[in-house]
């Protein structure tokens, strides 16, 4: 029987149009389920969308659509996503379907009648964003894990006890290293669950959009039970057919990112053992993708979409980027600047110039088949490659399978860069001249040398990058790839007089002008779905040149409608009222306090540092007396970004902060129930 592999993603909110950051996760997954796949194992790959959860209620309640409609929409263009980038997924759950939901009721009636559950009241605080029940805060407290402002929650409620299961979890991680990785992950964990476990309230009953609770629907289920549960409901767990799982069941990895790792370290094993479940094999977090210093995020405002690169350098070119570029588990920043050079310098130059330059003159001097080595023409050059090509195959394997996707692809890049300064030094351009037996010799011993060696990358770099290898494969003339079984990759097995298929650029150069299309995508908002083809390497391009960018979609990089209005004459209003246009040259956006403090010598004023996405920019506001500056800090408001700049007690103010001011009262700052992107203009 072949051995089972069973890997996750994360199931993504639906509150957040997909982005890179989510993209980052799925392409891992998927580069590790086309490893095993390869490998002969009988793979599992599954994701969704995380659906319910009044993170979710709001943002649908803000989009003037019902929590269903607003979750099929953008769960539809995740699907559509990880379609158009060929990704293989096996299966993608979604919470709102109802195989998920018998099967999280199943989850819950069993810990139930196993003891775990009794009801009472919460009091205390909550962060819609995370959907995380922060204990022991105050009114004001800010959120431990994204520093939003927490809302104040009290229910009555069901409660897990979690508390039971303290010393079972710390067994788990000390006796299991690696059920955690990376370490760091795991020793924050250790710690945090040494310092002792509260029960965990479970269902919330001041709003609807969840799973009922069986027998009590005036509650839904807690959402990260309801998402945890994802990863065996999608298997049929609680259904009638459970043959998925118990064929796939415990999963081998729950891939992460290191955000929501209390979630997956702490709550979900301790809800599979109240269950009496069996416990995932092990969970791997990895870091953030960065922009400009801070987490890519929705809500930070400062996303780009996987759809903008592979627009311009296709899919490879990106899954390539974010394996190679971010070392796994740690933060990585991502620029433009960065990917292309990578692209241009591993890519274009590397892999498919070794390919080219070696298919070509296989071409020109054999005419198309692979040529015969001869042990007359034999050097110790030829050993080094060999040699070379069986440590990058052994490198290769132990890195990728301790999540080094970097290491891996550069102990591969390896031979490439030793193949390329074996073909440098042995010039088969200038044997290609010469007409005697021996110069032939050699330069059949250094093609052959050269093409193995190009095989070799080819297949180790198959899960990578599956599109470009695929062709590449073709072009060896060794047919579909898919069909090889990489557990014999071995030095030597390229056949003597295979017929090359037709040679085509993979990789072409890409020149300044790609950063400059990526950028203006992404300030216009223009990448949309892009018309990759799934055997496409450079979206749609034509060898020899860059993909072409799709031309923007109507309407969607047409200029704001308050802009519009703003360019035309004011038009006649009523005595008292104000036009459109006047509206429009005001100038409202939403920001977020950094910095918040007194002023001396001035008891109304507070200074603040306000992030509007894009800037931070320094403000006087009069609001001291209804405000203590800690409890600012990480609180989104609403900024008047265009007044002409004033100084207040010296102190330079730029912009107002906006407020209701009440009559014989304090101020009352302007906000927010949903989240909001930094610099958002209200209109
Ligand atoms: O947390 N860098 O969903 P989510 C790297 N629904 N990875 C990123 C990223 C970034 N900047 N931004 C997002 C949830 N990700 C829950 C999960 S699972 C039972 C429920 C990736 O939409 C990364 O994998 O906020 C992260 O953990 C996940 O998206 C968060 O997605």
């Amino acid at each position: 029987m072949k051995k089972t592999f069973y890997i996750t993603t994360p199931i993504y909110y639906v509150n957040a149009r997909p982005h890179i950051g989510h993209a980052y996760t799925t392409i891992a997954c998927d580069t590790i389920a086309l490893r095993h796949r390869m490998l002969g194992d009988d793979t599992w790959f599954l994701t969704g969308t995380d659906e319910h959860g009044q993170k979710v209620e709001r943002a649908a309640q803000a989009a003037g659509k019902t929590p269903q409609q607003y979750a099929d929409e953008v769960a539809n263009e995740f699907r559509a996503s990880w379609d158009r980038f060929g990704l293989s997924y096996d299966d993608f759950i979604r919470t709102t379907s109802d195989r998920h939901k018998l099967g999280v009721q199943a989850l819950w009636r069993k810990i139930r009648d196993n003891g775990y559950i009794y009801t009472g009241t919460y009091t205390g605080q909550y962060c819609v964003s995370c959907e995380l029940y922060v204990d022991g805060g105050e009114p004001g407290t800010l959120c431990p894990t994204c520093g939003r402002a927490t809302e104040t929650v009290k229910e009555e409620n069901y409660f897990f006890k979690l508390s039971a299961f303290q010393e079972k979890l710390i067994e788990l991680y000390t006796g299991q290293p690696d059920f955690i990785r990376p370490e760091t992950r795991r020793n924050e964990v250790l710690s945090f669950v040494r310092s002792g476990l509260r029960d965990l309230s479970i269902s919330r009953s001041t709003f609807s959009w969840g799973i009922p609770v069986p027998d009590d629907p005036k509650h839904v289920i807690y959402v990260w039970l309801d998402a945890l549960a994802n990863y065996i409901t999608a298997l049929g767990y609680g259904s009638k057919d459970t043959s998925r799982f118990e064929k796939y069941w415990p999963a081998d990895v729950h891939m992460i990112g290191k955000e929501i790792v209390r979630f997956h370290c702490v709550y979900w094993p301790a809800f599979l053992m109240a269950a009496g479940l069996p416990l995932p094999k092990g969970i791997v977090a990895h870091g953030w993708l960065l922009f400009e210093e801070s987490k890519m995020s929705k809500s930070r405002g400062n996303v780009v979409r996987a759809d903008t690169i592979v627009n311009v350098l296709g899919v490879d070119a990106l899954r390539y980027f974010l394996l190679r570029e971010i070392v796994f588990g740690q933060d990585g920043s991502f620029s433009f600047d960065a990917l292309v050079q990578r692209y241009n310098a591993d890519l274009a130059n590397g892999l498919g110039n070794l390919a080219s330059r070696t298919l070509t003159m296989i071409n020109r001097y054999f005419k198309g088949e692979v040529p015969y080595p001869s042990h007359a023409a034999h050097t110790a050059q030829d050993d080094a490659i060999a040699e070379a090509a069986k440590k990058a195959i052994a490198d290769f394997g132990a890195n990728f399978d301790q999540y080094q996707f970097s290491r891996a692809l550069e102990s591969a890049w390896g031979l490439v860069a030793a193949v390329d300064k074996y073909i440098v030094e042995n010039e088969p351009w200038s044997l290609g001249d010469k007409h005697d037996e021996e110069s032939r010799q050699r330069l059949a011993t250094v093609l052959y040398t050269s093409a193995e060696a190009l095989r070799i990358v080819t297949a180790l770099a198959h899960p990578v990058m599956p599109d470009a290898t695929a062709r590449i494969w073709a072009q060896l003339g060794l047919g579909d790839i898919k069909q090889f079984d990489l557990t014999q990759l071995r030095w030597g097995q390229l056949h003597l007089g295979t017929k090359l298929g037709d040679v085509q650029a993979v990789f072409p150069r890409a020149d300044k002008s790609a950063i400059e299309r990526m950028q203006k995508m992404e300030e216009q908002g223009t990448a949309g779905p892009t018309s990759v083809q799934p055997t496409g390497g450079a979206a749609g391009s034509q060898p020899g040149q860059p993909g072409a960018a799709q031309q923007p979609v109507a309407g969607q990089g047409a200029p704001a409608k308050a802009e519009t209005a703003a360019a035309k004459p004011s038009a006649a209003v009523p005595d008292g009222k104000i036009s459109i246009d006047d509206f429009a040259k005001v100038e409202l956006r939403v920001a977020q306090v950094k910095v918040a403090e007194r002023v001396k010598g001035a008891d109304k004023l507070l200074r603040l540092e306000v992030d509007l996405g894009t800037e931070v920019r320094q403000l006087v506001a009069g609001i001291a007396e209804a405000y203590a500056p800690e409890t600012l800090v990480g609180r989104k408001v609403v900024i008047v970004a265009n007044l002409a700049p004033r100084k207040l007690r010296g102190l330079e103010s730029n912009g107002m902060i906006v407020a209701a001011s009440i009559e014989g009262g304090k101020p009352v700052l302007a906000g927010f129930l949903e989240d909001v992107p930094l610099g958002a203009r209200l209109k």
